[in-house]
């Protein structure tokens, strides 16, 4: 059986969706790794050195970790599921690049957002406030297009990129962001909260405190 440890509403909580989706044997472990003596958050600090979440541990023992290594991982164990392209076509090559997108562009930009307020001047937190909206805003218009003439990222059926999508879109809630500007994102990410497989995960992990 894989065992994730993942942090409530933290990207690894995408692959708690992705696992659910793809239907195989897992166990969910939430972890809080700002626990010093916890002793699952001691695990996993071992198990990944980073202290990040999340990790994967497969069956023999291997461990997994970055998003876009888990979740691939995850959707090429259920080929029949289509939760990704099948490797080595050019449609899976166009999935990483949106995968690369969301991990490497759209999850650190919206965490960032948070630092738009740590100026100690009004000038450097204007100047701040510029800098940190125009980067957002350069790839939610990106995604906005994208998503204006069609369901899902890769179009019309739901791939895991789509559940990491929406849980680093969530923290536009605790960033401080708001999404008013971009109405198919809006559309998207009520679409994606209501599937079963993502309602089943959120009722499992429970309320999220931001
Ligand atoms: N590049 C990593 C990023 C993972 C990441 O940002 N994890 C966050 C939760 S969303 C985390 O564990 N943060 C804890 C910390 O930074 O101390 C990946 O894709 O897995």
């Amino acid at each position: 059986m894989i065992t994730l440890y993942y942090h409530r509403g933290a990207c690894s909580t995408s692959n708690h969706f992705a696992l659910e989706d793809a239907g195989v044997a897992y166990e969910a472990i939430e972890v809080h790794l700002d626990r010093k003596d916890d002793p699952i958050a001691q695990k996993v600090r071992k198990l990944n050195p980073m202290s990040m979440t999340p990790v994967l541990v497969l069956e023999d023992g291997e461990v997994l970790t970055q998003n876009a290594a888990t979740l691939s991982y995850i959707a090429d164990l259920v080929p029949e599921k289509a939760l990704l392209p099948k490797p080595g076509t050019l449609a899976r090559a166009q999935a990483d690049s949106w995968m690369a997108f969301v991990a490497s562009d759209l999850h650190p930009v919206i965490i960032e957002y948070i630092y738009k307020g740590f100026g100690e001047t009004d000038a450097e937190r204007a100047r701040l406030v510029a800098f940190y909206e125009d980067r957002v805003a350069r790839r939610l218009i990106v995604l906005e297009e994208r998503l204006a003439g069609q369901p899902y990222i890769l179009g019309s059926a739901y791939s895991v990129i789509d559940g990491y999508a929406l849980i680093v879109l969530n923290w536009s809630v605790p960033a401080g962001l708001s999404l008013d500007a971009y109405p198919s994102i809006r559309r998207y990410m009520e679409q994606i909260e209501a599937r079963p497989t993502i309602r089943k995960v959120r009722e499992a992990e429970g309320p999220i405190d931001w």
